[in-house]
């Protein structure tokens, strides 16, 4: 039997199944729109759950919809060493955000079954549910519920664009499961990510060991003025909605222009209730987020935002509503966990440097109740969250190399 020291993953095995996946969901621009509980997030569901289960692993699903497939160790009385990400994508998303994670767990599976390699502890794999809380927001949905952070209620209540309940929705394509959500433990969660930046491609190194993951706050903004005729309105006397939630959003901008270069500030849905081009727009909802490693910093960029919106609400002679919607502070990883990883990557002989996540990822919920670091890769030019979105193989089987012997070395040591 191959001891845990030489062991390596089937590079062209995962490449092929992240490629015949992205078929699952595949946009004419070469991506995946596979948005979360969706018939197509079912059909991507059901291969992974089949393809676990042909390796003689157990696969159970929460009341979430967070799928686990469990490989038996020698010591089925110990809680599993853990890897996965999530299978859902944005609407314009590509073939590997989540995807590698979790298909680079199903290859460890696969790795160890065929070697034959028993490990200590039992190995699983998870699928977790909204990752990326593009339909239903916030994201890292089920991993939040996980954590124990989110409410499952909110959670089932939750309505996408057309009024559908998350609940029904996960219902519907049949995986509400049993176990209630957060009772499945483990001993330590380890997850395999694109960077999504642009970073380790500059710099020319393999791995990223990532040490902290940024803080987020999300927000619903809501700008209410008045319908009134284009024509017949002269400017002193409009209540322009439209024109407000522009100055809103220029704000929003210019104040993480100001935290530059750690900070970030978006606006990603922009709507006007009934646009009409000779009415002058009375109602207008769009969307805010803030990214930074500390805390401190969005607490201050928080302040600037309900300040700007205030005095352009005065301004404008408009009422400006922005809610907080989601607050999740900056991450921490396991330091254990990432010196797992850092000596998989050194003995597997990688480039690397330590890196904080831009991105949310379920391992930053996880990383509240379980020892849980992460792994990133390369994205060409840093892009993500776009179709164009691609990766090399050798990063791919890289990254994937270095989640299985960070998960034996773990599994090594236990007791
Ligand atoms: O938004 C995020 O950071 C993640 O990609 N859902
Ligand atoms: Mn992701
Ligand atoms: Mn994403």
């Amino acid at each position: 039997m191959q001891s845990q020291t030489n062991l390596t993953i089937n590079d062209q095995r995962l490449w092929d199944t992240l490629m015949e996946t992205a078929k699952i969901g595949a946009t004419p621009k070469g991506g995946i729109k596979r948005l979360t509980v969706t018939d197509l997030d079912r059909q991507v569901r059901d291969w992974f759950k089949a393809q676990c289960e042909a390796l003689g692993c157990t696969v159970t699903v929460d009341d979430m919809g967070n799928m686990y497939a469990l490989r038996p160790g020698k010591r089925n009385d110990l809680p599993p060493i853990a890897c996965g990400s999530h299978l859902d994508t944005q609407p314009t998303g590509g073939k590997f955000d989540g995807v590698l994670g979790v298909l680079s767990g199903l290859e460890v599976l696969r790795t160890l079954h065929d070697t034959g390699y028993e490990t200590e502890a039992p190995f699983m794999v998870v699928n977790w549910t909204n990752e990326e809380g593009s339909r239903f927001a916030p994201a890292m949905l089920a991993s939040g519920v996980y954590c124990g952070t989110l409410d499952k209620d909110m959670a089932y209540n939750l309505t996408d664009k057309d009024g559908i309940r998350f609940g029904d929705a996960l219902a519907e394509i049949g995986y509400k499961g049993d176990a209630p959500c957060g009772a499945q433990k483990f001993s330590h969660f380890f997850e395999l990510h694109i960077e999504q930046g642009p970073i380790l491609e500059a710099e020319d190194k393999t791995i990223g060991v990532v040490t902290h993951g940024q803080g987020q706050r999300w927000y619903d903004c809501h700008v209410t003025g008045r319908e009134s005729h284009a024509g017949t309105t002269p400017m002193p006397l409009r209540k322009d909605a439209l024109v407000a939630a522009a100055r809103v959003i220029t704000a929003i901008n210019d104040i993480a222009e100001a935290s530059a270069p750690l900070a970030v500030g978006t606006v990603g849905v922009l709507d006007i209730r009934e646009p009409s081009r000779n009415v002058i727009p009375g109602e207008v909802t769009f969307t805010a987020e803030f990214r930074h490693p500390e805390d401190a910093v969005l607490d201050v960029m928080d302040k600037a935002l309900a300040e700007a919106g205030a005095k352009i609400a005065r301004m404008e002679n408009v009422d400006v509503e922005i809610k907080p919607i989601w607050h999740y502070p900056a991450v921490n990883f396991d330091p254990d966990c990432v010196a797992a990883v850092r000596q998989a990557t050194e003995d597997m002989g990688y480039s690397y440097r330590e890196i904080v996540s831009g991105a949310g990822h379920d391992a930053c919920y996880v990383n509240r109740v379980t020892p849980t670091s992460m792994v990133f890769v390369p994205c060409k030019d840093g892009i993500s969250h776009n179709e164009i979105e691609d990766a090399k193989m050798e990063h791919c089987a890289a990254g994937a190399n270095v989640l299985l012997r960070a998960m034996l070395a773990v599994d090594q040591r236990v007791s």
